[in-house]
């Protein structure tokens, strides 16, 4: 058994969540923030046997797609002006990041 960690944008995670559901993937989704932006994502839990890890993935990748984002920075001006001024920087989010991890024990009670 595998344990996926698959951190996605909250506008997917409805989606993902019944695509699981149809496919009898079972999942917990729990809300989490992105340490970078500090704005709302999403990150599901998913217990799995190993010769479904491909299947689930795939179903990820493919309900899961990137998207652009503007992040105000504050950025030193080099010139006489002492102050900052938020200049808007592009940022591709990524559809969905995720990790794999190894199982020692699944028990339910
Ligand atoms: P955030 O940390 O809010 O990052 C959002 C997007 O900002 C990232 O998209 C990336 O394009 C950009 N970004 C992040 N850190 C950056 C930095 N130090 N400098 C420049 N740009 C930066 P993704 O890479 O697709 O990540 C989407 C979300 O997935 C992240 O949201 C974070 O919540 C999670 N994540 C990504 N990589 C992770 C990792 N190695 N460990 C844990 N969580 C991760």
């Amino acid at each position: 058994m595998k344990l996926i960690l698959a951190i996605v944008q909250d506008k997917d995670s409805n989606r993902l969540a019944n695509e699981f559901i149809d496919s009898n993937i079972r999942a917990t989704k729990l809300s989490s923030t992105g340490g970078f932006l500090k704005s709302g994502n999403s990150t599901f839990i998913i217990g799995i046997d190993d010769n479904r890890v491909q299947e689930a993935l795939d179903l990820i990748k493919e309900t899961c797609q990137a998207r652009k984002q503007y992040v105000s920075t504050p950025v030193s001006l080099d010139l006489s002006l002492d102050g900052q001024v938020p200049y808007p920087v592009e940022v591709e989010v990524g559809g969905a990041t995720c990790f794999v991890l190894p199982v020692d024990a699944f028990q339910q009670y």
